[in-house]
């Protein structure tokens, strides 16, 4: 029997995490093309160009220079004392067309260089495989995860940079939030619909070979790097019933498995029994190949990453087009928002934890928490960003009480710990980070980094491994 546990583990990973797309910028130098994040010019919500029109602005295209200056950042980080730091390896500077058969050595090297980098302050290099990079050439050319063949060249995109960079890197994720296939599939899986097409089935079919994918690239990681811990990533900002009312809280709970589909497939190696209900209903008819079911059994994730900003409201009956908090809802009236209308609820952090790990009982990673606010640098020079540090604050007491629940928590990595590109809205006036980084929504700005006051408090609870909280 396990004694009641009241502390952060020694280990902890305290962190932060970015994607590539959101920070790097250097979007078509040194042999890397367009992928996805290059041709949304506001935001993920809205529709994307197929095309890079010249003279417009698309945000992802320079970011926040972090490729020409990710030292200086991560001293920052070091700063903080972070044990460790996720970024994404954008699949495009590496295979510029997702399907060749040799790698850009010049992608490789910057990736090792940041490696190199991050590992030299002290930080472990969390890797998420796929945050919304995939080459547009497989867009274009194949309809992108709809052709099983994106099976094959993203593996060949594991294996290369497992053999890179294994010896480096022992915790990887595949897919960033990959359930955010039934409320963004054009950004999460390249998906853009043809008319009359069966939507629902596309999504499926897509994500069935996004799952392959997914157990393959933990195939070959087992392989090539035996001591790394590849996990699976999750969008789960959680969701309420409005009220008691029956209604509302079956139609919640059906809410939250067409999100927890995705995860119970990778953690627990099959198809959940609920969703033959759901593919009739929707005329859903998804193809397996022979062998498909024995490698998704057989190859599960070692951890259950996840990103928890807020939770949302939802009514019996009420269009509620996604499932992960990424909507609105109806209002909670116990909570308040952000101005982006995201409820901050650090209870809902706990809860989200405890039933996670009710549901896997696997180490959970929370890879992503934040808190989006407008900031200004104030008449002193400096950004009093007192909202940020209650948050987080909040949000880690939270964290802890779900320890001392029995939860199993292996870390934790603020989204945004340098300001980026928001994915949603595309602009950088949502700014996430401790660091404030001089850019406005149009691009105007020096680039110059600023200390926030946020800053300090981040630090300080990592320095005590959360024993001030
Ligand atoms: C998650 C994404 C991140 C990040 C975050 C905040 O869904 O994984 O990439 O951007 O949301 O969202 P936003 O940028 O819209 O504020």
């Amino acid at each position: 029997m396990e004694k009641l546990k009241t502390e952060f583990p020694k280990d902890f990973l305290w962190g932060g995490a970015v994607a590539a797309n959101q920070v790097e910028g250097a979007w078509n130098i040194e042999g890397k093309k367009a992928d996805l994040s290059d041709i949304f010019p506001n935001g993920a919500h809205m529709p994307a160009d197929r095309e890079i029109i010249p003279g417009k602005y698309y945000p992802n295209h320079e970011a926040i220079d972090f490729y020409h200056r990710y030292e200086e950042d991560l001293d920052y980080f070091q700063e903080m004392g972070f044990k460790c730091f996720r970024t994404s390896i954008n699949w495009s500077r590496i295979f510029p067309e997702g399907d060749e058969t040799e790698p850009n050595e010049a992608g490789l090297k910057f990736y090792d260089d940041l490696i190199n980098a991050i590992i030299a302050r002290g930080m472990a290099p969390v890797i998420t495989i796929s945050h919304y990079e995939t080459p547009l050439n497989l867009v274009d050319k194949y309809g992108s995860w709809r052709d099983r063949k994106l099976i094959d060249y993203f593996v060949h995109f594991c294996e290369t940079i497992f053999k890179r960079y294994g010896d480096r890197v022992k915790y990887w994720m595949t897919f960033n939030e990959i359930n955010n296939m039934r409320r963004m599939p054009a950004t999460a899986g390249g998906i853009f619909f043809e008319e009359g097409e069966n939507e629902l089935e596309v999504m499926y079919q897509t994500t069935h070979h996004m799952f392959v994918a997914h157990s393959l690239a933990i195939k070959v990681g087992r392989e090539l790097m035996p001591h790394a811990k590849i996990g699976c990533m999750m969008s789960l900002s959680n969701v309420y019933p409005n009220t008691c009312n029956p209604n509302d809280v079956f139609e919640t709970l059906e809410l939250r498995r067409a999100s927890l589909f995705y995860s119970d497939v990778m953690i627990r190696g099959k198809y959940p029994s609920y969703i033959n209900r759901i593919w009739e209903k929707a005329d859903v008819q998804v193809k397996f190949e022979p062998g498909d079911e024995e490698i998704i059994s057989t190859y599960l994730s070692d951890y259950l990453g996840f990103s928890y900003y807020r939770t949302t409201t939802h009514v019996y009956g009420e269009p509620f087009a996604g499932h992960t908090g990424g909507d609105q809802g109806t209002p909670n009236p116990y909570i308040g928002t952000t101005p982006w209308g995201w409820q901050v609820d650090p209870v809902g952090f706990r809860y989200t934890f405890n039933e996670l790990y009710d549901r896997y009982q696997i180490p959970l990673f929370c890879v992503e928490n934040g808190l989006g606010q407008f900031d200004e640098v104030a008449k002193d020079g400096k950004i009093h960003d007192d909202y940020r540090s209650s948050y987080l604050i909040q949000h880690v007491a939270a964290m802890k009480e779900a320890i001392k629940d029995g939860v199993d928590i292996m870390g934790y990595t603020w989204w945004g710990p340098i300001d980026l590109v928001s994915v949603g809205t595309g602009e950088m006036s949502k700014r996430y980070g401790f660091v404030y980084v001089d850019k406005d929504n149009e691009g105007n700005g020096t680039l110059k980094r600023i200390k926030k006051d946020s800053l300090a408090t981040y630090k300080n609870i990592i320095a005590t491994n959360g024993t001030t909280i």
